[in-house]
């Protein structure tokens, strides 16, 4: 290292040591989240140059020894001495904790939450990392180990002056990380959604470990190309798909909107190219937009009457898939878990673009401005007869007291924190889950057969099917709009159904229910899966219950495999007795539940598999049963 040994020098690592400290204050954990985290924040780099002009391609490459190279072929970091900080630019980029993550003007960096904190954070977070910058015809190198130089920056060569670019090649530390092997998957995901989001760059990744792979995500049509990939499968209302661009008070704005002939809405936001599932102030000034303009344009052209009241967003919003991407210069990040955009000025800046390009759209386009604006009105007549139903419904309960489904075996207690309620598939399976529970705490309720699919019908049919309207009575929260959790009755909801592709089934159509009507329960939470075996091992007086064929053999392998070993394949809950669902499946100390989550992902697989069982497309859906039949944790991502 330099022979000078500055106060700057002493301040830039203490800086970055804080950051070897307390790593989860810079990159959210040192888990596999972390680790993959760090990729994420060095390829971030590339495309601001990529959205900046000067940057076409960025390749990853995963490496044998578990380094990941990010290479560009932008401008290449400047490498000259910066007067203030008496280093060199590219020295600065990698050591200097930016707390805007903000370098070399221009460009949009994320300083919100965890992302962008840039790359000095990589640097102090790796075991070592390596810096090649070709610029204005040479080549230079620099290299690092957790953060300090060890390799001060030299110029090695002459490039070819076409050959500019920046590489980076590093290795996180395995002292900070719990988990240091990257996964493709992940890393594929992330950079095909970077990819989707910013049109016409090429984003290569490779893995260079056992099995090569390579694969490139190249999107010419950008967000406009996403649209088409989340609604392949389905029936697009309308060939086009509506983009609008623009910036405004140095918002820029992005947006793409095409409806499918579903009832359900999937809108994707993203902040800087980062996802933002709880939404915020650019999805609220989107919903602004669409709300005003379709009603406006229905009115103006008579398709909604002067007597007719105006179309509700959610109306309008039935079938739509869409994606609103922003940019901002300093996003800020609301809401427990820092991922909802707060600043205000985006409502005007979206909800002004998308108002002046959607309505330029319908004029230009009146046959889908008529489909759209035709379905917005078949959803609002749904769900006034929906609201009636339900109006009704609850005068009705108002009458009957309580008016809980008659097949409820309710449980005793009305501490929702300790209760819990069985969804069984079948009366008699429900029989023997009311013999076998423990009446205090646990509630039963049987479904008959299968459950309507919500992905297929409206709102006003879904209130007319007796077994979800039991579902709704007994949990008491309400749905959508009425959702009220601090009614929940029961602290986990337990969905029972045989361990057979006709179970795997049913539990998907309740899931999709709750999915749709009631998400919150699974965000929260409060949403399970039964596990009962697939087999009964006796040996001479003891049992063994196995969950999988693997744990079968597991326990074979064990208690050896004689001839009187009897083997008993449970087909359906009603095999067992009601001592023995208690002992596998219901009884608290012993069973296996799985948690439901969801995965608010555009390119997540979650939708995708509702859809694969719930769609149109016949094959598509049996493959995906036989396939998956076994388990259930397909549904768990
Ligand atoms: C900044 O403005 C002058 C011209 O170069 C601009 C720049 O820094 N471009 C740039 C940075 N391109 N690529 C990077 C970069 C690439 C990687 C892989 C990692 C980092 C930290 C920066």
């Amino acid at each position: 290292m330099g022979a000078e040994y500055n106060a700057d020098q002493i301040q830039i690592l203490e800086g970055l040591e804080a950051v070897r400290k307390r790593p989860g204050m810079y990159i959210g954990s040192t888990s596999g989240k972390g680790l993959h985290h760090l990729v994420y924040e060095i390829v971030d780099n590339s495309v601001d140059e990529a959205l900046a002009g000067y940057c076409s391609t960025i390749e990853v490459t995963i490496h044998s020894d578990h380094s990941v190279t990010v290479r560009d072929d932008g401008r290449g970091i400047p490498v000259d001495i910066q007067k203030k900080a008496g280093i060199s630019a590219l020295e600065v980029v990698f050591t200097i904790l930016h707390a805007g993550g903000k370098f070399g003007g221009g460009g949009y960096k994320v300083s919100g939450g965890l992302h962008g904190v840039g790359a000095s954070v990589v640097n102090a977070l790796s075991e070592w990392l390596e810096v090649e910058v070709c610029r204005e015809g040479k080549r230079y190198r620099e290299k690092f180990s957790r953060g300090k130089v060890i390799e001060p920056i030299r110029m090695e060569g002459d490039c070819d002056p076409k050959q500019h670019g920046t590489t980076v090649r590093f290795l996180p530390d395995k002292t900070i990380f719990e988990e240091t092997v990257y996964d493709y998957e992940t890393l594929r995901h992330r950079l095909r959604e970077t990819a989707f989001l910013t049109k016409n760059l090429k984003i290569i990744l490779r893995d260079d470990r056992e099995e090569q792979k390579e694969e490139t995500f190249h999107y010419e049509g950008g967000i406009q190309e996403f649209i088409t990939y989340l609604n392949r499968g389905k029936t697009a209302l309308y060939d086009q798909v509506i983009y609008c661009e623009d910036t405004r008070d140095k918002v820029v704005v992005e947006v793409a909107i095409q409806h499918n002939d579903s009832y359900n809405e999937n809108i994707y936001t993203f902040v800087n190219n980062i996802n933002t599932p709880e939404g915020g102030t650019h999805l609220t000034g989107f919903k602004n937009a669409v709300t005003k303009t379709f009603n406006d344009y229905a009115r103006a052209h008579k398709i909604l009457k002067d007597n007719e009241s105006n179309l509700s967003g959610e109306d309008i919003r039935e079938g739509m898939t869409a994606i609103v991407s922003v940019k901002v210069e300093n996003p800020q990040f609301e809401g427990q878990t820092k991922q909802k955009l707060g600043n205000s000025e985006v409502i005007a800046a979206v909800s002004s673009i998308v108002g002046e390009q959607l309505t330029y759209f319908l004029e230009q386009n009146p046959g889908a401005a008529k489909v759209i604006c035709e379905k917005a009105i078949l959803a609002q007549r749904a769900r006034d007869a929906a609201r009636k139903a339900r109006d009704l419904t609850r005068r009705k309960s108002a009458l009957d007291g309580m008016a809980l489904p008659g097949k409820l075996a309710d449980c005793s207690s009305k501490n929702p924190e300790e209760c819990e309620i069985f969804i069984v598939e079948g009366d008699s399976a429900g029989g023997s889950a009311k013999t076998a529970r423990s009446r205090a705490t646990q509630a039963i309720l049987p479904l008959r057969g299968k459950i309507l699919n919500v992905e297929k019908a409206r709102l006003d049919r879904v209130y007319e099917n007796a077994e979800i309207k039991s579902m709704i009575t007994a949990f008491g929260t309400g749905i959508h709009e009425d959702f009220d959790l601090s009614k929940l009755r029961y602290n986990k909801i337990i969905i029972m159904t045989d361990a057979d592709v006709d179970g795997a089934h049913i539990a998907t159509l309740m899931l999709t229910f709750i999915y749709r009507f009631m998400p919150e329960l699974i965000r929260k939470g409060h949403v399970y899966l039964a596990q009962p075996p697939l087999y009964k091992l006796e040996k001479g007086q003891k049992v063994w219950y196995a969950y999988s064929d693997e744990e079968l053999n597991q326990i074979l392998s064990e208690v050896g495999r004689d001839q009187n070993n009897k083997i008993q394949r449970y087909k359906g809950l009603g095999e067992m007795d009601a001592e023995q669902l208690w002992e596998t499946t219901m009884d608290p100390e012993h069973r296996t539940l799985l948690q439901i989550q969801i995965d608010d992902d555009a390119l997540s697989e979650l939708d995708r598999t509702f859809v694969t069982l719930m769609g149109d497309q016949v094959e598509p859906r049996r493959e995906f049963i036989e396939t998956n039949a076994k388990y259930v944790t397909n549904l768990d991502i």
